[in-house]
């Protein structure tokens, strides 16, 4: 791809990733994905695929601590509690108002699908590829909605932008304001929805729900700046939050 930046680049460049890694050459799919970062392309959507790539490759080499290395530079927020399932018979979850939409309570156990009680919890170990795998966590994966939850700690009040992917639908709230919303079932894919929104100074609560039909489930969530850069001033937690009230832009 000699020009990152011409329109065709990101056609081209999944027919590339798709043909390499078929044929399992993925020292070139690396070499390749380091190339287009290098060019410092002001399309950051195919940056960010190309540091993608180099994770996925890294994985399916073995080679785990390189892959810990490279996912650190998309900055995938990896730090969330999950509660789940609750019921998507239908694909009717996604307008339904289950509890942990209304109040967060880490200690209450809810009834989920099947009359099955659930409360938060912390998993164990996330997937190295920064994807928050909730078929590992939670069951039965078919028709079903799970939610994640976290909050952010900002320095200054500051716009940023929030990127996710997620199999199947997603809604996610910012200090319990809807900022996206997409009934839409398909793979995930990192990037797929890009939002701008406004972080308040503190804590921000992050609430993520995924809706679920079959075969994989979950989600991956970035936070950069403006200009697609990495904050390297927010931290995350899993702990309890009260949320004091932040202007929206
Ligand atoms: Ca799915």
């Amino acid at each position: 791809i000699e020009n990152p930046d011409s329109p065709e680049a990101e056609v081209y460049w999944i027919m590339i990733e798709e043909i390499v890694s078929k044929i399992g050459r993925y020292d070139d799919l690396i070499a390749l994905s380091q190339n287009i970062i290098a060019q410092n392309p002001r399309n950051k959507i195919l940056q960010a695929y190309a540091q993608g790539q180099i994770v996925q490759s890294y994985i399916k080499q073995g080679k785990i601590s390189r892959a810990e290395q490279e996912v650190k530079k998309l900055g995938m927020v990896t730090d969330w509690l999950l509660i789940g399932p609750f019921d998507n018979t239908g694909k009717s979850g996604f307008k339904k108002v289950y509890l942990p939409e209304e109040e967060i309570d880490l200690q209450k156990i809810y009834t989920g699908k099947d009359s099955i009680q659930i409360k938060w919890f912390q998993p164990r170990k996330t997937n190295l590829s920064g994807f928050i795998n909730f078929d590992a966590f939670l069951y039965p994966h078919n028709w079903s909605v799970g939610y994640a939850l976290t909050y952010v700690y900002s320095p200054k009040e500051r716009a940023v932008i929030f990127k996710v992917g997620a199999d199947d639908a997603v809604k996610v709230w910012l200090n319990d304001q809807v900022v996206i919303e997409q009934d839409l079932y398909r793979k995930a894919v990192i990037d797929q929805e890009i939002v701008p929104v406004w972080l308040g100074e503190g804590w921000n609560k992050i609430l993520v729900k995924v809706c679920e039909k079959e075969d994989s489930w979950g989600f991956y969530f970035r936070i950069t700046d403006l200009e697609g850069e990495l904050i390297e001033d927010l931290e995350f937690d899993t702990e309890f939050k009260e949320i004091t009230e932040v202007e929206k832009v």
